[in-house]
């Protein structure tokens, strides 16, 4: 018997090609809709090429900030350091994926748009994206959820970015509208 989820899922793929457009790099890669689909295809991100990114999004909409229900929306972000590919990133990844599918953030997973993983050669980054930046009540609940699932000590604080911000600025240097 399969184990169905909540919400069908999309899996991205992303290869930088600087020939190209942003939007063209972009690849659907498979939809998930059980729990079986989900295992079947997950791959270790600490495998991936830098400039490289995997996202998971719900069904309808598109992992980048023009999809209608980013465009409001932000990120909470984790910036991870160059040494935590090695020891932690796939285990961060993972769980991100886990909170995602099972619907971890109450009713503020309506809200919850997706995940992304960057590999980069200055530092990975994972975030999840919401759909509503404006939405405190929501955005603090799932940044909450989202640290203490990820078992991230007290003293590491992760903020979140409304897109419109990190869309405008060059260096990923948005400032937080909130931070957990
Ligand atoms: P990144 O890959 O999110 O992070 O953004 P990085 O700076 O660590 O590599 C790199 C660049 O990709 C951005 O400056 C944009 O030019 C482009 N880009 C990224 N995202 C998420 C989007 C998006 O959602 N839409 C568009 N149009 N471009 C994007």
């Amino acid at each position: 018997d399969l184990h169905p989820l909540q919400n069908r899922w999309v899996l991205w793929f992303f290869k930088s090609d600087r020939g190209r457009a942003w939007q063209d790099n972009l690849h659907q890669v498979t939809m998930v809709d059980t729990v079986e689909d989900f295992w079947s295809h997950i791959q270790l991100a600490s495998k991936l090429s830098p400039g490289c990114d995997y996202a998971l999004f719900k069904d309808g909409i598109q992992p980048m900030w023009e999809d209608s229900r980013n465009q409001q929306g932000g990120r909470w972000l984790v910036s991870l350091a160059k040494q935590q590919r090695h020891c932690e990133l796939d285990r961060l990844w993972l769980e991100t994926l886990l909170c995602l599918i099972g619907d971890s953030f109450e009713e503020h997973s309506r809200e919850v748009c997706g995940a992304v993983i960057n590999i980069r050669p200055k530092g990975d980054k994972i975030a999840v994206w919401t759909s509503d930046a404006e939405n405190q009540a929501s955005v603090l609940r799932i940044g909450q959820v989202y640290k203490e699932r990820l078992g991230l000590s007290m003293k590491t604080i992760i903020g979140y970015q409304a897109h419109t911000d990190t869309a405008s600025k060059s260096n990923s240097l948005a400032k937080n509208k909130f931070v957990v």
